[in-house]
């Protein structure tokens, strides 16, 4: 990566990050709407309003941001489609990417964030958010903030707008933290290493077909 790039990235990366900033600001002043529920969670999209119900203060002083820079391929080898979409799964306990249900929401003992979101639509990482395009590339439109101290999180990213219907999952495989621990596809967000913004850039593994409905 030459140096031009890379300061274009940089600029790229803090463009996003002051977009994120004013949608939420945006969004604490939006009116209510409302939330589908998944597995007994609120399914939350960040680059949606955020419903009254769940709008809570900053608890830990925890704020959270998500991204890859670098392009995430799909099952074809090809670079995601914008309008892809992303699960912020959190772990139940037992320190696995347990396989989703063949209804697309996490398995296992996981269950979707509990904070301010909990779904992701991919739509490129330069400028504005691209419906159109296939970059491959997402950053999450809010910092996370999420409502419990401490929890263990991965991403699942699905090669379709819906997880009910996608065909193929990856789930993360690896990240870069600004601070803290740096690797592996699950992430630990504790006020014991956590405190004000933090970010990373993810990383995920092979593509996996969706279960099939069980009869
Ligand atoms: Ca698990």
């Amino acid at each position: 990566m030459n140096m031009s790039m890379s300061t274009r990235r940089t600029r790229s990366v803090g463009w996003t990050l002051q977009a994120a900033s004013c949608l939420l600001l945006i969004a604490m002043a939006a009116p209510a709407a409302v939330a589908e529920e998944a597995g007994g969670r609120p399914v939350l999209w960040d680059d949606r309003n955020i419903p009254e119900s769940e709008m809570k203060p900053n608890p830990f002083n925890m704020l959270f941001y998500m991204y890859s820079t670098e392009p995430v391929l799909d099952s074809k080898g090809e670079p995601h489609q914008h309008g892809h979409v992303l699960q912020w799964i959190q772990d139940g306990g037992n320190g696995m990417q347990d396989a989703p249900n063949p209804d697309g929401s996490p398995g296992g003992d996981d269950s979707l964030a509990l904070g301010n979101f909990n779904m992701i639509t991919m739509h490129g990482l330069d400028g504005t958010q691209m419906k159109e395009g296939k970059s491959g590339k997402w950053y999450s439109a809010r910092y996370f903030v999420p409502t419990i101290r401490d929890a263990v999180y991965y991403l699942r990213l699905w090669e379709g707008d819906d997880v009910r219907t996608a065909p193929y999952y990856q789930n993360s495989s690896e990240y870069q933290a600004s601070t803290g621990d740096q690797g592996g596809g699950m992430i630990h967000i504790s006020p014991a290493t956590i405190q004000g913004p933090q970010e990373a850039d993810w990383r995920f593994g092979p593509s996996t077909p969706r279960p099939a409905a069980k009869h």
